[in-house]
């Protein structure tokens, strides 16, 4: 172990014990002590999730850039493995920026942006490292891997990161953010036949100016018979509800053209509706399935703990099943949820209809909630979860105009950003289902994440100051409710 490396882990060790507890989820992967932020590395390796992590140990603020590493056989319980990169040599002085993991001949390999200030500018590649136990990980001695060298004439290293690495047929190819000239969003593709070897393949794709001024964190793969291609684009121009928060995930659903490289979108839209959700990143289990988990966070925000001074900041999404339907990505949470769950029925068919209905004391830390809301005699329905003396989280919905919004207004902590005007809620478009409204209701402590009918999904932090023990329903017009739902194991 280097130096650094050594410095990190042994920091930690020292220090994880003196953080404050209030705030912490149980189920979601969060970082020992110190900041986390984008996903890194999701891979299935000898049949386990490994998860790394954009990680500052030394403060709850982001700094210098290690990966901070966990595993998981669920992706419900983690557990924490030593720092796997820190950052300190000459082609990654500065941070060991987000990027992925792929495996070949049995051992586990890390692409990863190495992150150089220069005096005036900055520098990023693209470097290696490797893994024969998935656990210690050596940079390789020809790092970096892809610099300028492959990039001439097609864009500069000042923005140059997160690469996605991918196999597909006889080659490697790693996607790669860049940005243009005007300062709009670039997706390079690279391709290798052993990882250590990289030449330039193709522009994948460009974004058009309202779409934000670089693209972060991307990621492209195939599913349902459908080309999928992530990314974060910084500071995405609001279109109606959509792209509201300062920075977006997005998915392009289209098809690839592989023989000149380019992407063909049909379709695209913004990932998650909610507040806290970043850098999402993607891995493919033993059953072929496409699982996707984000930093549960956003850029420019106030984070409660850090000002707290409790000694941590962020957290990971819960991980989330992936498919494509009518050219939209849908999502639902991973099987090690339900698993984690002991379901309880709370309530059957009950009619509610022009009053507010309680359900008292029903709230807990970890919790998972699943309710059918037949809306075909409703107009408005107002949720109000982790309900005490006037604070909680408020889920609305309106049944003319379909739409959805999710409040933490009134749920604590006040969360400031660099939105224009602030930003305490978010809505978006549910249509009912068969005259349904179907919600699951994900909580951990300082977490809600709500997935709606088709797939669509809302994800909010959230930092009481009073704990909230109840539900409360208010409806205009006539709903009928049935509830189940149970504490999630830690
Ligand atoms: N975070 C990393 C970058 C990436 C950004 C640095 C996205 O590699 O572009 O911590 O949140």
């Amino acid at each position: 172990m280097t130096q650094k490396l050594l410095q990190a882990n042994q920091y930690i060790e020292k220090n994880a014990s003196s953080i404050n507890q209030e705030y912490r989820n149980q189920f979601h992967l969060m970082a020992p002590l110190g900041w986390i932020n984008d996903p890194n590395g999701f891979v299935f390796f000898r049949g386990e999730y490994h998860l790394f992590y954009q990680y500052n140990p030394y403060d709850s603020v982001w700094g210098p850039m290690h990966w901070g590493h966990a595993k998981s056989k669920d992706l419900i319980h983690w557990e924490h493995l030593p720092v796997a990169l820190a950052p300190g040599e000459d082609y990654d002085k500065n941070g060991c920026f987000s990027g992925s993991a792929i495996e070949k001949d049995g051992k586990l390999y890390l692409l990863y942006t190495g992150h150089n200030v220069e005096e005036e500018s900055t520098r990023q590649v693209q470097c290696l490292a490797v893994s024969e136990d998935g656990v210690n990980f050596e940079k390789y001695a020809g790092n970096p891997v892809i610099d300028e060298r492959q990039l001439s004439g097609v864009a500069t290293s000042d923005d140059f990161r997160d690469p996605k690495v991918f196999r597909r047929e006889d080659y490697y190819y790693t996607v790669v953010a860049a940005k243009t000239a005007d300062n709009r969003g670039q997706i390079l593709l690279f391709r290798s036949e052993d990882l250590l070897e990289w030449k330039f393949y193709s522009v994948l794709l460009e974004g058009e100016a309202h779409q934000g001024i670089m693209w972060e964190c991307p990621d492209l793969f195939q599913l349902d018979g459908e080309d999928v291609l992530i990314i974060s684009p910084i500071q995405m121009k609001a279109e109606g509800l959509s792209y509201r928060n300062i920075s977006s995930a997005v998915a392009f659903i289209g098809q690839m053209d592989w023989e000149k490289g380019k992407f063909h979108p049909d379709n695209y839209h913004e990932v998650d509706g909610g507040l806290d959700f970043y850098a999402p990143q993607t891995c493919e289990n033993d059953r072929g399935e496409r699982i996707m988990v984000a930093w549960m966070q956003l850029w420019e925000r106030l984070m409660p703990t850090n000002e707290l001074g409790h000694g941590w900041a962020g957290s990971m999404s819960l991980p989330r099943k992936l498919a494509v339907v009518d050219k939209h990505l849908i999502q639902e949470p991973v099987a090690g949820l339900y698993e984690n769950v002991k379901l309880e029925e709370k309530l059957l068919d009950k009619e509610i209809e022009n009053q507010t209905f309680e359900l008292k004391n029903q709230v807990c830390d970890q919790q998972y909630l699943s309710l059918e809301l037949d809306v075909s005699e409703a107009e408005n329905i107002q949720l109000e979860y982790a309900k005490g003396s006037n604070t909680g989280m408020l889920l609305s919905y309106d049944v003319a105009s379909q739409m959805v919004t999710v409040s933490r207004e009134k749920a604590g902590h006040v969360i400031t950003g660099a939105e224009e005007g602030g930003l305490g809620a978010r809505s978006i478009k549910v249509p009912p289902q068969n005259h349904k409204l179907k919600l699951q209701m994900v909580r951990d402590t300082s977490s809600l994440e709500v997935f709606l009918n088709g797939g669509k999904t809302m994800s909010f932090t959230f930092f009481e100051k009073e704990k909230g023990k109840d539900i409360a329903l208010t409806v205009t017009g006539k709903v009928k409710l049935s509830l189940e739902g149970g504490e999630v194991n830690r």
